[in-house]
């Protein structure tokens, strides 16, 4: 039996990958010093893993960005206007993942999409009909041969090439409409084979090809390809064992073709979908193929139960026999910290729960040497059971008073008191707002002073005194700013949040929050999710002393800004000993006594944002319905705790959500604002299909990008909205998304814009009122 690791954090132990790039887009350092700095991250981390005691060591996972955008850049999937770009290859690889400005070159990245059902987004091959793949540089194998020469035997890793495809997306000069990426997966093979030729010469014995596209709906239907393919692989490089990894999910009926394929192993996560071991291993039984156990997760920071684990692999063994079994992470560990030994400020009975991605790989060795030899792993498996019994004794301390509260619950805490028509009446008694009136969606530029004040709080270099008027005073001056341009509904600009998610994980109660544990969301961009512990509740209010200081500077309504329960929970680390849907519930009662708090403090309209609810969509659509029932509730239940009169909202990034629309619907947030600006007005047809009931903001212009909108263009924008909007009397006019990302300058005179394309909106269609 061996033990495996299927890939590893990228970022380097104290950050330096990233540093280190930001260093050189930035100038500061050469390209050297940033290759200098990734070589050296690279030997570490294969040295970490190594000397936690893995046999099967991955490779080539290492990335400078995204490994989605490293497929498309070995195998030359490559738009035109980048690879026209008269700059470097590195330059155009980054080019394509964040774009570029400079001198002639004007380069937008390229799309970002989750990964899977992940916080971590890739970004999506562009892929025609006309696509030249072909290798265009041997990453890979340049990373298999630079750990053999430092002494370490590695297995490559490949993004597979069916999945590349699945989750790609069609090129801009593609004439056939009705082509999609997989089409092309015959041209791509013999490429893909060419690489794995290189790898054999190399001396490669093995490697690992992640197909995690198997675990989607969308494979139901490729057994054909994934045969066609993986045989023209295995010819291609007969030496070469593969490994199958899928992750995130269950294979299901897959697994009838999968089992067939000329492969050596099968890798399932057993951490996701472990109901799915007994199908398996039947499939497998009567043919050759190894099984690869996902036991170790790649998506938790919980320390594994290595005696539950020992179990599961001691039954398939029973089966297979330990010739064909191999231990390993349930994924990649990029979704999880690098290693808990940089937190130096948790309990050490709450770290004692915890395992992060170097410590996972010693769980992983330890599981291995329980099986090949047990006297070596005792002492380990012994500390590992008074861990976990150490956490089953705390996870018995609920907190009853919270559980009491959700079971007491009743259909009516779900519902606002009547429905929006009268709503929106008791509303405009309030606050008789303009038509059309204009607002933001909450945050205003993050400046440098900002992150300074906040960095010399965590420093102690300034009194918690000190900071809050500080604080204060860029509330005062972003209020006053918003009086000036004249917006109708204002916000404070969330100058205290370092992130909105980490910022209410701080303040709640079940919650414990690192130091140090950075994961990758994009490219150089990591976030530090807090990690929910035990049962949640909301000591005390969170928001509701900076909405009412900004309250008091206006006579305008000042809108308040919470993020929603789904998304706290998405993009937290969640626990594991109870269900993400009692978390959520659980999350979402603490969210609304701060609802209710914002009201008693005299605020008109808050906004409760969940970007993340459709991310959390599960990866087969026969889970959604159960799924989409306790987020739908969650988010009415933090939100309908309040009176007729006070109007609430709701924000979401991500425009695809047409395949879950009924249920935008059905969270009846009396506003909700949407990204319309980029995907135009196909996204806006639900809503008039739907007769969307409520009010809705579609962002007027993308901000994304530092281009500031001229007056004009926005009210061109405004009257194709409404020309798509006939029906829609409510409608708000907004940015598509926060603002913390821009300069003061752009967001100055887009505002202006903003604000007089209104006016003229109010004059031009005076009649809609
Ligand atoms: N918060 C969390 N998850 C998210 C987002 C978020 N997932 C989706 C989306 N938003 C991802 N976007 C970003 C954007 C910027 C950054 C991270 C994720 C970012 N991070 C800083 C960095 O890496 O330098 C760290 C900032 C800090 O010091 O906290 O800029 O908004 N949870
Ligand atoms: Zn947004």
């Amino acid at each position: 039996v061996q033990s495996a690791v299927l890939g590893f954090p990228r970022i380097g132990g104290k950050r330096e990958v990233k540093k280190a790039t930001e260093a050189y887009w930035a100038d500061k350092i050469s390209v050297e010093e940033l290759q200098k700095v990734a070589k050296e991250t690279r030997l570490a981390r294969w040295t970490a893993i190594k000397d936690a005691g893995v046999d099967v060591i991955p490779s080539g996972d290492f990335t400078l960005y995204d490994h989605v955008l490293d497929f498309s850049n070995t195998f030359n999937v490559i738009p035109a206007k980048y690879a026209q770009a008269d700059i470097s290859a590195l330059d155009r690889y980054f080019a394509m993942g964040r774009g570029r400005q400079r001198g002639e070159v004007d380069l937008p990245a390229q799309e970002m999409q989750k990964w899977f059902d992940s916080n971590y987004h890739y970004l999506k091959g562009e892929v025609s009909s006309n696509t030249d793949f072909k290798l265009i540089n041997t990453k890979p194998v340049d990373e298999f041969v630079e750990a053999k020469e430092a002494g370490i035997v590695t297995r490559p890793v490949l993004l597979g090439p069916i999945t590349y495809l699945l989750i790609g997306k069609t090129g801009r000069d593609e004439t056939n409409a009705s082509f999609q990426p997989i089409d092309v997966l015959d041209k791509l093979t013999p490429v893909f084979g060419e690489l794995l030729k290189k790898l054999e010469a190399a001396g490669a014995t093995e490697v690992q090809i992640d197909e995690p596209g198997l675990v989607l709906d969308a494979a139901d239907k490729l057994s054909e390809q994934f045969t066609r393919t993986y045989e023209a692989l295995a010819k291609a490089a007969p030496g070469l064992k593969i490994t199958l990894a899928t992750y995130f999910g269950r294979l299901e009926k897959n697994v009838e073709y999968v089992a067939k394929l000329p492969i050596h192993a099968l890798h399932i996560d057993l951490d996701r979908a472990p109901a799915q071991l007994d199908s398996v291993v039947a499939a497998i039984k009567p043919t050759k193929l190894s099984l690869s156990l996902g036991l170790i997760s790649g998506r938790n920071i919980w320390k594994n139960d290595l005696a539950a684990s020992l179990k599961t692999a001691e039954s398939v063994i029973e089966s297979l026999g330990a010739e064909r079994v191999v231990v390993a992470t349930s994924s990649s560990l990029l979704h999880t910290p690098v290693t808990l030994a940089s937190e130096t400020k948790l309990k050490p009975e709450v770290a004692d729960w915890f395992s992060f991605a170097t410590e996972k790989c010693a769980e992983v060795a330890t599981l291995a040497k329980a099986i090949t030899s047990p006297a070596e792993a005792k002492e380990a498996l012994e500390k590992n059971a008074v861990s976990i019994k150490a956490r089953r004794d705390f996870e018995k301390n609920s907190d009853s008073a919270v559980r009491d509260r959700l079971a007491a619950v009743t259909p009516a805490d779900y519902k606002r008191a009547s429905p929006f028509p009268e709503r929106l009446a008791a509303q405009k008694k309030v606050h008789d707002l303009p038509t059309f009136p204009t607002t933001t969606i909450g945050s205003f530029p993050q400046t440098k002073e900002i992150r300074v004040a906040r960095a010399k709080l965590g420093k102690g270099e300034l009194t918690t005194a000190e900071y809050e008027t500080f604080i204060e005073n860029e509330i005062k001056s972003v209020v006053e700013f918003q009086e000036k341009v004249g917006l109708d509904i204002l916000v404070h600009g969330e100058p205290e949040r370092n992130d909105m998610v980490q910022y209410f994980g701080e303040r709640l109660a079940g919650f414990a929050f690192t130091e140090n544990a950075w994961v990758q969301s994009y490219g150089s961009r990591y976030v530090r999710p807090p990690i929910i512990v035990s049962d949640v509740s909301r000591p005390e209010p969170m928001t509701v002393r900076w909405s009412s200081y900004a309250q008091s500077l206006s006579k305008k309504p000042v809108k308040g800004m919470l993020t929603g329960p789904v998304t706290i929970l998405n993009w937290s680390f969640p626990r594991a000993d109870v269900s993400k849907e009692v978390q959520s519930r659980q999350l979402a009662l603490a969210l609304r006594d701060e609802v209710v708090d914002l009201e008693k403090a005299g605020i008109f309209a808050i906004q409760v944002d969940e970007p993340a609810i459709r991310e959390g969509l599960p990866l087969r659509s026969v889970d959604w319905d159960a799924y989409l029932t306790w987020a739908v509730e969650s988010f009415r239940l933090s939100t309908a705790g309040v009176k007729d009169s006070t109007q609430t909202h709701s924000h979401f990034c991500y425009s695809d959500f047409n395949s879950i629309f009924t249920h935008i619907i059905a969270l009846d947030a009396d506003v909700i604002s949407i990204e319309a600006s980029k995907s135009d007005l196909k996204l806006l047809s639900v809503f008039q299909e739907f007769n969307y009931p409520n009010s809705i903001g579609p962002g007027v212009y993308d901000i994304h990008s530092p281009r500031v909108p001229s007056q004009e263009e926005l009210e061109q924008k405004i009257a194709a909205f409404l020309g798509a909007l006939p029906d829609q009397k409510d409608i708000f006019v907004n940015p598509d998304c926060g603002l913390k990302t821009r300069g003061w300058p752009e967001v100055e005179t887009s505002l202006k814009n903003l604000v007089n394309a209104a006016k003229w909106a109010r004059e031009k269609y005076a009649d809609r009122a």
